[in-house]
């Protein structure tokens, strides 16, 4: 289909094929359906129309000989995916149009989709960006996963703790993937590697399919359809028929089970290194069944496998495909007979590698008993690799099997063309820290690609009214050129623009404010400045940063209730890692300190604190364009880059922040008058970190931080146990690894100067609006262009 094609869809079409999908493909009369079916026939009414262009992008790239890029990723945090199809096919109007004329509400229409969550966080949100980025700019590109039958966990509170319960996206009828029976390949693990006359030939003792289902990606207006992949494990032998046969029914139906397992959970826990065995089997099968796929695709165009680097490009979504590297090799020496250090050369020219967090726990490395017990014959290729890597270069001082381990980072690093980092600082950091050394041997290997996020999105898309008055304002060619954003400039400055600009977001407070109120029984004043943290659960990320600010600001306002307050919702949300003590505990805190704050009659109007259940893309897109205010306030140095921040910009929500990952950048861009910032830089942070007794003298210097941390630790939010929060008090005035104490004296500085701001209308709206124009480089689009010049060498096709 080509755009002219599209652009004739009209209302009566896409209803006509809505009422024929119902009857043809779910049996249903419109007096019959459910509202899910009535979402089912839209989803395929809209899908149809991104076939054709999906088969075009397919030919026209054969018919170019064209680089193509696999982008293989634990995780794709892709969320609902019928608006974005109907956005980027520009069937807004069409799709409101045929649903109002069928009795339908559009919004309740779209609210039926699941939110698919497979992922956990920044990583896996920002590889589903990153698909969209590639059709959008028409790059030939395949993203490769593991098709979780459960998601991320489903959250809930129960006494203002965190429960969690099985995602079950996939027990709702899935609209968007296309199973493919034909694409399967058989993964094995396990057994020995035995050497017949110098060829090593492994025989696996354990073995699993993995199936292919594929799901349409379009880009901006639909020009262009991409292909995610994602992998789910079945058994090689479905049934054990003798066992059935012998009564046994459990037994018959284990080897299934079993394989199963492989693709049945995402893991939930984004920071600490379990050991899972299964853990490394999920990426060795996906890897795997990946490579198989990438290589049948070459050997159908091509027959010289010398030219792999300059036909494909393979991104490794930080390490957990690292096991990419050797398996490319032996696929090329043990299977294919090239020369072991051809095949090497060979797979270093086409694997790249994105590091996404230099925290230490989150560094994956693997037991070697474990990993040799599960990939033998991998474990020798690794260790052929290295003391290759250890003769080249005699002046190197690690290896990639320290401490009984396999690291699977110096692997990666080793075996890439390219290395990249996803924020100028955290680029910076790389070299100066983790991979120091391998940035001495090889200098060019590391290159910055700071993050960005699809302006379709989290711009068009979730906040109608401020992209609406955009487009009004500059017309529309904002939304795959979004730096043009810029030309929103001059207009910040006549008021009568700006009151439009306040009038999008209060309309969008509102909104959510209506929203809580029905799906939560929560009421806020829509009046009230919307300060907003939401993120995964983690120290560095500093929540409890946040949460003792608003103890002490509450305490201040009790003193003077009657004196000019700034009035303030703040919203959490978020998820912690199940066995993540600590990150659960800032959770249940948050919940009682909103308990006693939100009951007090004499300051709720003026602070209120709200903790949303089960954060999840959908979510997000509820709150970014109803946020004032963006808290961004992580230990300088922790953050590799995030993506958040850049999204609340995006939607006209000023940062208060940290020298931290990407909002170095954004501040920059934006302006330092436009951005509130506090706390130790990172090389601070280092110094601050050798002070003895660093928490205690910040606690000491600061009679507000005392009093905030004196109310926890007495019990005043938890008087049914007074100790509950003990240890969070004593970490906060003692190791204090993360500089909650020392950061929060200028913290509490910052708040107040957002306090005034926001106090003056005027100049607030003012700086919403410049955010908004000068976010335009954060979007996905330009990082794509960077990876494409940088480190794929790959081009567009439209
Ligand atoms: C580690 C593990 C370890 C075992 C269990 C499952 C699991 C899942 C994920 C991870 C690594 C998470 C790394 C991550 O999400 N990093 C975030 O990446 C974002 C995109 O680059 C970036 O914006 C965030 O700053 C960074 O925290």
């Amino acid at each position: 289909m080509n755009i002219a094609t599209l652009r004739t869809v009209s209302s009566d079409n896409l209803r006509d094929a809505i009422l024929s999908h119902l009857a043809y493909s779910f049996g249903k009369t419109p007096e019959a359906a459910h509202l899910e079916d009535w979402r089912m026939a839209l989803s395929y009414a809209v899908r149809d129309r991104m076939v054709e262009a999906w088969f075009d992008a397919t030919r026209r790239t054969y018919d170019a000989g064209a680089k193509r890029v696999y982008y293989l990723s634990m995780e794709f945090l892709i969320g609902r995916l019928l608006e974005d199809g109907i956005v980027n096919l520009r069937l807004v109007d069409q799709a409101r149009a045929a649903l109002t004329e069928l009795g339908l509400d559009y919004h309740t229409v779209l609210e039926n989709e699941p939110d698919a969550a497979l992922g956990n966080g920044g990583l896996g949100r920002l590889a589903a960006c990153f698909l969209e980025s590639l059709s959008t700019l028409g790059v030939p590109a395949m993203g490769y996963g593991i098709r979780y039958e459960h998601g991320l966990f489903r959250q809930s509170f129960a006494d203002g703790r965190q429960m969690e319960a099985p995602e079950t996206w996939l027990l709702q009828r899935h609209a968007w993937e296309f199973e493919r029976p034909e694409t399967r390949y058989t993964i094995g693990f396990g057994g020995e590697v035995r050497d017949e006359a110098g060829r090593m030939v492994w025989t696996p003792d354990e073995q699993v399919c993995a199936e292919a289902f594929d799901t349409p990606i379009a880009g901006w207006k639909g020009r262009w359809v991409n292909t995610l992949r994602l992998w789910s494990a079945q058994s090689v032998r479905p049934f054990d028929l003798d066992s059935f046969n012998r009564g046994d029914f459990e037994g018959a139906a284990q080897p299934e089970a079993l394989a199963r397992t492989i693709s049945r959970v995402l893991y939930p826990d984004d920071t600490t290194e379990q050991g899972k065995k299964l853990r490394l089997k999920q990426e060795f099968f996906f890897t795997a069944a990946a490579l198989r796929d990438i290589l049948r695709r070459f050997d159908s165009e091509y027959n010289d496998v010398a030219l792999l680097p300059s036909k494909v490009a393979i991104q490794l979504n930080d390490t957990h495909p690292a096991i990419a590297g050797p398996e490319l090799v032996r696929l090329l020496h043990d299977e294919r007979g090239l020369p072991f250090e051809e095949a090497q050369k060979i797979a270093q020219g086409c694997l790249n590698y994105t590091n996404h967090t230099l925290l230490p726990e989150a560094l994956e490395s693997w037991n070697e008993g474990i990993f040799g017990q599960l990939l033998p014959r991998h474990i020798q290729i690794v260790d052929r690799i290295d003391d290759a890597h250890a003769k080249a270069n005699p002046s190197r001082g690690f290896s990639m099997r320290a401490n009984h381990q396999v690291r699977m980072g110096e692997l990666s690093f080793v075996m890439a063309n390219r290395v990249n980092g996803v924020s100028a600082l955290h680029t910076g950091l790389m070299k100066e820290t983790v991979f120091k050394e391998l940035h001495r041997l090889h200098p060019e290997r590391i290159v910055n690609e700071t993050n960005g996020v699809t302006p379709r999105r989290w711009l068009l898309s979730c906040n109608p009214r401020l992209s609406g008055l955009v487009s009004e304002t500059i017309g529309s060619g904002w939304i795959d050129d979004l730096e043009s954003l810029s030309d929103l400039e001059p207009h910040v400055d006549d008021a009568g623009w700006r009151d439009l600009f306040a009038a999008a977001k209060r309309s969008n407070k509102s909104e959510l404010a209506a929203w809580m109120s029905d799906t939560h029984g929560l009421r806020v004043d829509p009046a009230a400045m919307f300060d907003v943290q939401i993120k995964r659960m983690h120290e560095y990320k500093r929540q409890h940063l946040n949460i003792l600010e608003a103890i002490a600001h509450w305490q201040e306002i009790k003193d003077a209730p009657n004196a000019e307050w700034t009035p303030r919702v703040k919203i959490f949300a978020g998820k912690a890692a199940p066995g993540y003590v600590f990150a659960k505990d800032i959770i249940r805190l948050i919940n009682d300190v909103s308990s006693v704050l939100n009951a007090d009659a004499e300051t709720c109007d003026k602070l209120q604190v709200i903790f949303l259940p089960n954060y999840n893309v959908t979510l997000a897109e509820r709150l970014i364009p109803a946020a004032d205010l963006s808290e961004q306030i992580s230990t300088a140095g922790k953050e590799a880059s995030g993506t958040g921040n850049m999204k609340f910009a995006m939607n006209g929500a000023p940062t208060i922040g940290t020298l931290d990952g990407a909002n170095v950048e954004i501040r920059e861009r934006v302006g330092a008058e436009n951005f509130f910032l506090f706390g130790m830089t990172a090389e601070e942070v280092v110094a601050r970190r050798e002070v003895e007794g660093h928490a205690a003298k910040a606690i000491e210097a600061d009679p507000r931080l005392a009093r905030a941390l004196e109310a926890i630790r007495s019990g005043m939010f938890s008087p049914d146990e007074p100790d509950r929060y003990r240890h969070i008090v004593e970490n906060l005035s003692g190791h204090d690894y993360f500089l909650v104490s020392s950061d929060f004296t200028d913290y509490w500085r910052a708040q107040r100067e957002v306090d005034r701001a926001y106090a003056d209308a005027a100049s607030w709206t003012r700086m919403a609006a410049l955010n908004t124009a000068r976010s335009g480089w954060f979007s996905s689009d330009r990082t794509i262009r960077g990876y494409m010049a940088d480190i794929w060498d790959a081009k567009g096709l439209i």
